[in-house]
């Protein structure tokens, strides 16, 4: 059985994506070529302590992610994911990425493990914001109570947000097909749901240009770009539909 008939004659078939999958969208990923971290030291900026000593700098990294997310889109990879779902294929995409572009490109049921950058969150009254655009001032303050507000985002050495986990959890654990889409695999505990769902007799289908920490219990591994493999990955699903309802 080829990829596309597995994944047409799925149940439950969820999405893992990383920050492979937005790379299309001119965002880069944190690791390798062309990585944020390339630049700028994950210690220094994803940090509760890096925030503590420095705010305003963290902000002005968040800030222009903002405005690079603000001003991309969503890449055919997205689009993909959603047309998926949209044909009934696809029940729900697990996410760590922050920047709400499986959402723009029309996916409905998408769990974020690692939060938003389009929320702040007060860290004197935990007031939580909706941001629409990016941040103007750097840092912003609570309109309530005037404390610091951070990014609603997940920092190393925090814990994930405990209802995303939970969901993500049970949606591994109920999946019989899963796409691992863009990620390295090495940051826990996210990188532990393609495990869970593996261990509940899923099949992995892991979609990257290059190896990663999944790789080694990947069944199939569909080499290239997420906005390349993806269309026509769903190009062939929706052939096989057809051949199965006729
Ligand atoms: C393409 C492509 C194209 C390119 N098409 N593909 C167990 C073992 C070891 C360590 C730990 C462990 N458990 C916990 C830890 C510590 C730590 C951790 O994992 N460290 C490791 C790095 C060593 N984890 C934590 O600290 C976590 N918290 C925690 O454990 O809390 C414990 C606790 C419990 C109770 C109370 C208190 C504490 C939190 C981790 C948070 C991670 N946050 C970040 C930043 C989010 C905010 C922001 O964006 O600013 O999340 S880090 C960063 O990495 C970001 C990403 O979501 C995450 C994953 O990266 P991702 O998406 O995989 O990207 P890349 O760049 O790594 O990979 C891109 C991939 O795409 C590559 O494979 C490319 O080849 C591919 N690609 N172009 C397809 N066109
Ligand atoms: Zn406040």
């Amino acid at each position: 059985m080829d990829v596309a008939d597995l994944v047409a004659a799925a149940r439950h078939c969820i999405v893992f994506t990383g920050a492979g999958i937005s790379a299309e969208s001119g965002v880069p990923t944190f690791r390798g070529a062309g990585g944020l971290w390339e630049r700028y030291r994950p210690e220094e900026l994803a940090t509760p302590e890096a925030f503590a000593r420095d705010p305003e700098l963290v902000w002005r990294w968040y800030r222009w992610r903002q405005e690079l997310v603000y001003r991309a889109g969503p890449n055919p990879g997205h689009r993909a994911v959603a047309e998926l779902e949209a044909i009934g294929v696809v029940k729900a995409v697990i996410t760590q990425n922050v920047d709400g572009l499986h959402q723009r490109a029309g996916s409905r049921n998408v769990v974020e493990l690692h939060g938003s950058l389009w929320r702040a969150r007060c860290v004197e009254c935990g007031a939580v914001y909706r941001l629409d655009k990016p941040v103007e001032e750097a840092p912003p303050r609570c309109p309530r109570c005037g404390g610091l507000l951070r990014p609603d985002v997940v920092w190393f050495g925090e814990p994930l947000p405990r209802d995303a986990w939970e969901r993500a959890v049970e949606l591994a654990s109920r999946s019989d097909v899963v796409l691992v889409v863009g990620t390295s695999g090495v940051v826990y505990p996210a990188a532990y749901i393609p495990r869970i769902a593996k261990d509940h007799g899923a099949v992995l289908v892991e979609v990257n240009v290059e190896e990663s920490a999944i790789t080694p219990i990947a069944d199939f591994f569909l080499r290239g770009r997420s906005g390349e493999v993806l269309p026509r990955l769903v190009e062939e699903v929706k052939k096989g539909l057809g051949t199965r309802r006729s």
